[in-house]
């Protein structure tokens, strides 16, 4: 439930700051689409309940989760937003693939987030099978995606408060 935006020092974390003018960018990876949408769609409609305008939400695609790094990029260059969520889905196979795109991705968000000034919130499942990845994108353990977009919202409002 949205209140009225207290300082920072003053901030309940259970409650969701007022998202009504911040401007969001989702990136999502379209490797295990079924996966990446249904997060997509969990970050989304938790944006829209919290008052962001429909307008107000930038969603870009990228082949892989590998991409979300330079998407995150140039979302954060050009499209003015407060934060932004990045969405993939990778899942361990037989070869050593998997170690290099987790690490690789997690490293690039973690250097967007000390480099740059915008907030960079990471919605990527990393699972050993695609039942736990459907179970986290509005399966029975909930939607990671919903998370991220409250994250999102939190951190936006830290980056006002502290500007
Ligand atoms: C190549 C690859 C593999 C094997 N697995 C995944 C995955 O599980 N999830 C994902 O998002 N992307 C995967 N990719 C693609 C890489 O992220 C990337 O798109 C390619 O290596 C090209 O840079």
């Amino acid at each position: 439930m949205a209140t009225e935006n207290k300082n920072l020092s003053e901030y309940d974390k259970n409650s969701v700051p007022d998202a009504r003018n911040f401007r969001f960018g989702i990136v999502v990876a379209e490797w295990n689409e079924t996966i990446t949408e249904g997060l997509y769609n969990g970050a989304f409609a938790a944006l829209i309940e919290n008052q962001v305008p429909a307008q107000n939400i930038i969603r870009w695609n990228v082949p892989g989760s590998f991409e979300l790094i330079y998407g995150a990029k140039k979302m954060l260059q050009t499209q003015n937003v407060d934060a932004v969520i990045v969405i993939g889905c990778v899942i361990q196979g037989q070869t050593k693939h998997f170690d290099f795109v987790c690490e690789g991705v997690t490293q690039g968000i973690k250097d967007l987030n000390v480099q740059t000034d915008i907030p960079v919130i990471f919605c990527v499942l990393t699972d050993n099978t695609m039942q736990q990845s459907i179970d986290r994108s509005g399966g029975i353990h909930g939607n990671k995606g919903t998370e991220a977009a409250i994250a999102a919202i939190k951190m936006a409002f830290i980056r006002q408060q502290a500007s």
